[in-house]
C-alpha cells in the first residue's frame, strides 16, 4: 500500500506496512501484527521520538556490546521485518553472531528469516538446534551451541516473555529494546532501551562505530 508522504503518520504507516509485507512473505508470524500494535500504542505515548533516557541507555548498551567476549543477537519475525539491514550492520560492527530464536514454532519461518537476512547481507546466521535455554518450555529454548551456549551478552529485542529472565538466571547479560517499559523483558533486562527499534537501531550502530 502506498502511503502519501504528506500523511501525518507517514513513518508509522510505512513501518506497519513492513510488518504486513513480511507476514505475507512468511517471515513474520501473524501474531506479529498484534505485537506491532502494542508497540505503536506505547510509541504514541512517548511522542514517537527517542527520549533522552533512551539515548543514555543506547550508549550503555553500545559499551556493553563492544566489551563482550561472545555477544549474540537474537532475531525474531518482527525484528527481521523492521530492521533487516540494521541487524546485519550491527552484527558486523560489534562483531556479534546473528541467531534465529522465535516464539511461534515454525521451521519454515526460521528458514525464511535466515534467507531474508542473507539477502540483506548476512554472511552467517545461526539456527536453533538444541534446547539450551534452561528454565523455559517455549520454542525459544531451542538455541545454537555456537551462539547462546557461549554468549556472555545477548541482544534480545521485542519480547514480553520468559526468555530474558531465563537468560539472566543462566548468568548472561541481556540488552533489550522494547517500547513497553512494563513488559517482563523490559523489567528484567540488564539494559532496557525504551524506544522504537526502527529509531534505536541506527543510533546504537552509530554509538558502536564511535567507540570503535
Ligand atoms: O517471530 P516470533 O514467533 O518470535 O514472534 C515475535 C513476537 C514479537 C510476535 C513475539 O515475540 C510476541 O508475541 O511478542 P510480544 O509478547 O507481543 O512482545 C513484543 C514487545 O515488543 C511488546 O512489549 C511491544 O510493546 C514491543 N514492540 C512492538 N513493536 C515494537 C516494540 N518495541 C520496540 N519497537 C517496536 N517497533
Amino acid at each position: 500500500m502506498e502511503v502519501p508522504k504528506s500523511h501525518p503518520r507517514h513513518i508509522s504507516l510505512v513501518t506497519r506496512n513492513k510488518i504486513v509485507e513480511c507476514v505475507n512473505k512468511g517471515i513474520t508470524s501473524i501474531h506479529g501484527l498484534i505485537a506491532q500494535g502494542r508497540g505503536e500504542a506505547f510509541d504514541y505515548l512517548i511522542g514517537e521520538k527517542t527520549t533522552s533516557k533512551a539515548k543514555k541507555q543506547i550508549k550503555k548498551a553500545a559499551k556493553m556490546l563492544v566489551k563482550a567476549k561472545h555477544p549474540v543477537i537474537f532475531v525474531n519475525g518482527n525484528v527481521a521485518a523492521l530492521v533487516p539491514k540494521g541487524l546485519v550492520t550491527l552484527s558486523r560492527v560489534i562483531p556479534a553472531k546473528l541467531e534465529i530464536n522465535i516464539f511461534h514454532k515454525s521451521r519454515k519461518r526460521e528458514e525464511r528469516i535466515k534467507k531474508w537476512l542473507i539477502k540483506h547481507g548476512a554472511k552467517e546466521v545461526l539456527m536453533p538446534k538444541k534446547p539450551l535455554v534452561k528454565y523455559i518450555e517455549s520454542n525459544r529454548r531451542f538455541c545454537n551451541p555456537e551462539g547462546i551456549a557461549k554468549a556472555d551478552v545477548v541482544f534480545v529485542p521485542l519480547e514480553d516473555g520468559d526468555r530474558c529472565e531465563a537468560l539472566i538466571k543462566m548468568g548472561k547479560k541481556v540488552i533489550t529494546i522494547d517500547l513497553n517499559h512494563l513488559s517482563r523483558t523490559a523489567k528484567t533486562a540488564t539494559i532496557t532501551i525504551v524506544d522504537n527499534i526502527t529509531r534505536a537501531m541506527p543510533l546504537l550502530i552509530k554509538e558502536i562505530e564511535k567507540l570503535k
